[in-house]
């Protein structure tokens, strides 16, 4: 493979250089080819490379995750790719390893959504048909009564099947395909895949919940029963709402049924779930909702929101909402300021303006409240992209430069504390400057973190937001497009 690496940044003058974006997007483009290098040294083939001990992990189906899911991110980079087509062309989507049922939200978000955003922007027609190949192997999860999919595929029976360990279907994971799978229908001209995933958005818009417009996070695929209370904009949750939002923009104003539901859900989040923090009223936060009462915790995951947010105030042309956007931005920033490695934490509580904490806080987590208005609860980093995608959305709606002073922060905190002989690691504590790394690199990091930070220093007409919508794994599909 040809990758070839720009001037090292060490020998270039630094001062006069870093501040320029071409400076840092080459610096973000060189972290993707290092990082691409170590996978292609020592996994090649496999899902993931384990970048400490430069082993292999398997755990999206295996077949080769890492190659699809950033196959888009190179193209928009300009680095050649010809191996990872020759691998796809070869790939068989049956079941490798022991494993014989795949995961129906991870293989459409990283898989599918990476196939289509491939073709789309190449309109090279391998990997439509490879898109097609894979949406067929998919199809079964929908045959249950209700016509919600279930979590699981089973390869071998061709059959749909409960999550891991049985688990109902998942609200994040029964919406956040319809973007995938509706282009998928107009790519392919057959219309099944758009009908399957088009159920699931009426069935759901049909159900009175307790708050308006949130549903709880577990349904069971057989009775159409929700099986929690719980409500969130954080994991189980999150592509949910994201995708209601990047649906209305997808079809571009031909029904009102995706912008009525996520307006519903935005109006109800307003009113109950839109924290400040006390002492802090300057910062904004997402409370979950369950039994009736609310969770005074958010995960890095909850950071999309922010984004999400952004983009229905640039296409709604509404202000309050662009600020909700910013806000929640900023808020989830500062979780990154407030750690000794300027990485966020995966999981961050706060007190409510009126006293609330979810649960028991210790000594140094009350003194890290009093200086940065949150405290940490999971102190992991697994290399995620929510809060540098929200950064982007930033500056795409504001062009105000902070924003990608923020971003070039983080790229340095992460270069700084995740980079390893072969690649980046996630972290096992965010808090500690000698922390261990984690030893995975997940294929996000490529499909997301790498391609949002790269894209904040790029022309804005690059994947314009006025003819892109990004799927949740930064897949960029056309708007009104196929
Ligand atoms: C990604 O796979 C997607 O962004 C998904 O919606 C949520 N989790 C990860 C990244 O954190």
């Amino acid at each position: 493979m040809s990758i070839v690496y720009t001037q090292p940044s060490s020998l270039q003058n630094v001062s006069s250089l870093e501040s320029s974006n071409q400076f840092r997007a080459n610096e973000i483009k060189n972290a993707f080819i290092y990082a691409f290098k170590g996978y292609r040294k020592y996994a090649w083939g496999h899902d993931e490379v384990q970048p400490v001990t430069n082993t292999t992990s398997d755990n999206y189906n295996g077949w080769g995750v890492t190659i699809i899911d950033s196959l888009d991110t190179m193209i928009i980079m300009g680095i050649e790719y010809n191996d990872s087509r020759e691998f796809i062309k070869n790939l068989k989507f049956t079941a490798k390893g022991s494993s014989k049922k795949i995961g129906v939200f991870e293989t459409v978000i990283r898989y599918l959504g990476g196939l289509l955003s491939a073709y789309e922007l190449t309109k090279d027609d391998l990997f439509l048909n490879k898109s097609i190949e894979l949406g067929n192997v998919l199809l079964p999860a929908f045959d249950t009564p209700t016509g919600i999919p279930t979590g699981m595929v089973d390869l071998v029976k061709k059959k749909g099947a409960l999550g891991v360990n049985g688990r109902n279907s998942v609200l994040a994971e029964i919406g956040t395909l319809q973007l995938e799978f509706r282009r998928l229908s107009e790519l392919s001209k057959n219309p099944i895949y758009l009908k399957k995933a088009q159920k699931v958005i009426d069935i759901l818009q049909r159900k009175c919940t307790k708050l308006p417009g949130l549903y709880p996070v577990f349904i069971n695929p057989y009775n159409g029963r929700f099986t929690t209370t719980l409500v969130t904009w954080g994991g189980l949750g999150d592509s949910f709402y994201e995708y209601l939002l990047k649906q209305h923009i997808m079809v571009q104003n031909k029904t009102s049924q995706y912008i009525d539901m996520w307006m519903l859900a935005v109006n109800t989040t307003m009113k109950k779930l839109v924290y400040t923090a006390k002492g802090f009223s300057n910062l904004t936060y997402l409370v979950q909702w369950e039994n009736g009462q609310p969770l005074v915790e958010m995960g890095h995951l909850t950071c999309f929101a922010g984004g999400n947010f952004l983009l229905a105030g640039k296409f709604l042309n509404n202000t309050s909402l662009t600020n909700l956007g910013l806000n929640v931005t900023a808020t989830c920033y500062n979780t990154y300021i407030g750690t000794n490695t300027t990485i966020g934490p995966e999981g961050f509580g706060w007190i409510s303006p009126s006293g609330v904490i979810s649960s028991k806080i210790n000594k140094s987590q009350k003194a890290m409240y009093k200086k940065h208005g949150f405290f940490v609860t999971d102190a992991s980093y697994i290399l995620r992209p929510e809060v540098v995608e929200s950064i982007f959305y930033a500056y795409r709606v504001t062009h105000d430069p902070k924003y990608q002073d923020w971003a070039w922060n983080i790229f340095k905190s992460i270069n700084k504390f995740c980079k390893t002989s072969t690649g980046f690691s996630g972290l096992k504590d965010v808090t500690n400057i000698t922390s261990d790394w984690n030893n995975s690199q997940q294929s996000f990091f490529f499909a997301e973190t790498l391609k949002y930070l790269y894209l904040i220093f790029s022309n804005t007409s690059l994947i314009s937001l006025d003819e892109w919508v990004f799927n949740t794994e930064a897949h960029p599909l056309r708007i009104g497009g196929g």
